[in-house]
């Protein structure tokens, strides 16, 4: 069986824009990296974006962990993801009833959906969630990914939970774009599954993540993108150490789409 290029399943029929766009900045920008930016200054925000902008194909955010959230630094973020071709996924984690996540997802003091190109959901709550999100996120274009497994020791999300999560994922596939995951989940191409736990070294921290490399998630394991927060943040050169997993991400990719099995 021959395994598709990022550029492969941009092209394919049933492919949703936002997931298109993204496999065609990744094979443009040869990087499969998403930078989980988990900083509370916005201004460093700011800077990691600008300077990171070149290698990335993403930035994930965590906005409520920002002590001085403001439109302004909201707007300056997204001049920065089209100056440097990115997208911006926030790290919400829904998980409630689809009219609370509604709320959630539209208003409150972020307005994520106004500027976020990218949200994702458990499961837990059932399909309800999916609709919330995307009676909101869909005329706007956006796109979400599932909670499908954690990266964390211990995790719930695991075995037959998965396995539902990716069939609730098929039946919202106008709006489900993909996993967040530890391995690829399903056979359909034009899901995204994206893997945070990723450091150069094996390992975890001692609240229960767990770290797996580069090239074990995307060679061995058959993600796509790999998530990388501190790995890069705690580099004493954080682009030196992006344009590493960078590297060390897309080689594991050419690895694997060279290879028929
Ligand atoms: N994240 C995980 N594991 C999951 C889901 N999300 O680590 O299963 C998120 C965390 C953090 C980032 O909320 O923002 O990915 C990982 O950061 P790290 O690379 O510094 O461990």
């Amino acid at each position: 069986k021959l395994k598709l290029s990022y550029s492969e399943r941009a092209e394919l029929p049933s492919i949703h824009p936002l997931a298109s766009k993204l496999l065609k900045i990744m094979e443009e920008k040869q990087s499969n990296l998403c930078v989980s930016a988990d900083v509370t200054s916005s201004e460093e925000l700011l800077q990691l974006a600008e300077s990171l902008g070149p290698k990335i194909c993403m930035l994930k955010t965590h906005v409520d962990i920002l002590e001085d959230y403001t439109l302004a630094f909201i707007q300056k973020m997204q001049a920065l993801a089209e100056k440097h071709n990115f997208l911006i996924f926030e790290d919400r984690k829904f998980a409630d009833i689809g009219n609370t996540v509604k709320h959630q997802y539209e208003g409150g003091l972020y307005q994520i959906s106004s500027w976020s190109h990218i949200v994702n959901a458990h499961a837990v709550p059932g399909p309800g969630v999916v609709k919330g999100l995307s009676a909101v996120g869909k005329p706007l274009a956006r796109g979400c990914l599932l909670i499908a497994q954690m990266s964390s020791q211990g995790s719930l999300a695991a075995g037959e939970y998965t396995t539902a999560v990716v069939q609730m994922a098929e039946e919202h596939s106008d709006f489900v774009i993909g996993f967040i995951c530890g391995s690829k989940l399903t056979e359909r191409p034009e899901f995204i599954h994206m893997t945070p736990g990723v450091q150069m070294q094996a390992g975890g921290d001692l609240l229960g993540q767990q770290y797996t490399t580069p090239e074990e998630v995307i060679y061995s394991k058959g993600s796509d993108v790999i998530i990388v927060g501190r790995g890069i943040l705690a580099a004493s050169d954080r682009v030196e150490a992006a344009d590493l997993y960078r590297k060390s991400g897309w080689d594991a990719y050419r690895k694997r789409v060279s290879q028929s099995s």
